[in-house]
């Protein structure tokens, strides 16, 4: 059982994540549990105020100290009482390190995780120094507030759950988690218009199947994400397969090279 807790303003957008899906049905059958925390029922002004001009001056506003901390108060004692000793806190934020997929596989190692979500101009950075262990950002782009980003994080978290993907297969042997991009896959039609399914798919022949689709997973990362190649070691299979790629497609440098 994973705990999740998210600090927000905005609550209700996380019934994206608990309403439909897998992790509507991770939820269901009591993989995680998921509580939010409204930090304006944390504030102490009869407007419910959560934010405050910027000393120093300049445009927006930034979120207030004191009912952030409050709210992130109340996850830790819940995660405390459902026995978790020691919850992570992570803001969610631009200045954070970037999410891939071995930071997920890093932090689905941990039970419990407390979420602060930030709006306007972001959090006074006090609740940075003294409620938070840990950033991280989901990419470089503007973005209208946290709760996407804690969103994004929480499906890659809930979809390692073992029994939250059904279909027999485990996470590991699903793609990707071998760092690769995905094979082209096709289903029915055979025949729509012009395009063609490759003749190889179409043979029953599984041994010649596999090979072609990890040649083509390799082929397509090496060509749109060289990246990603670079952080995993090919064993001479693999790079076989790779160089077989590189040579029928005519190419000899990635895409953007
Ligand atoms: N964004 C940039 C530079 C300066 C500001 C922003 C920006 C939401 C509270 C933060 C954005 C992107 C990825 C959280 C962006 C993320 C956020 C994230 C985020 C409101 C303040 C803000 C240079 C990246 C374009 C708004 C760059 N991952 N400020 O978006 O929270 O987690």
């Amino acid at each position: 059982m994973k705990h999740f807790d998210v600090v927000s303003i905005f609550p209700e957008m996380f019934k994206a994540i608990t309403q439909f899906g897998i992790t509507r049905r991770a939820l269901e059958m009591g993989l995680y549990d998921l509580s939010t925390w409204n930090p304006r029922d944390f504030s102490d002004s009869p407007s419910r105020a959560v934010d405050g001009r910027p000393y120093g001056g300049g445009p927006g506003m930034v979120m207030s100290v004191e009912p952030l901390t409050r709210a992130i108060e109340a996850a830790v004692s819940r995660q405390e009482k459902l026995g978790v000793r020691k919850s992570k806190r992570i803001y969610l934020t631009p200045q954070g390190q970037r999410l891939d997929q071995n930071m997920v596989k890093h932090l689905s190692q941990q039970e419990g995780i407390i979420f602060l979500s930030g709006r306007y101009e972001g959090v006074d950075e006090r609740v940075i120094e003294s409620s938070i262990d840990c950033e991280i950002s989901i990419g470089d782009y503007v973005l209208s507030g946290g709760e996407l980003p804690a969103m994004v994080v929480i499906d890659t978290l809930v979809r390692r759950i073992p029994g939250a993907i059904h279909q027999g297969k485990s996470v590991e042997s699903e793609s990707f988690e071998n760092g690769l991009l995905d094979y082209p896959q096709y289903t029915r039609p055979e025949i729509f218009g012009p395009y063609t399914i490759p003749e190889v798919l179409l043979s029953g022949n599984h041994k010649e199947i596999n090979r072609w689709r990890k040649k083509q997973s390799l082929g397509k990362t090496w060509l749109e994400k060289p990246e990603l190649i670079e952080k995993i070691t090919l064993d001479v299979e693999e790079s076989d397969l790779l160089e077989e790629f590189k040579n029928e497609i005519g190419v000899k440098y990635p895409h953007g090279v």
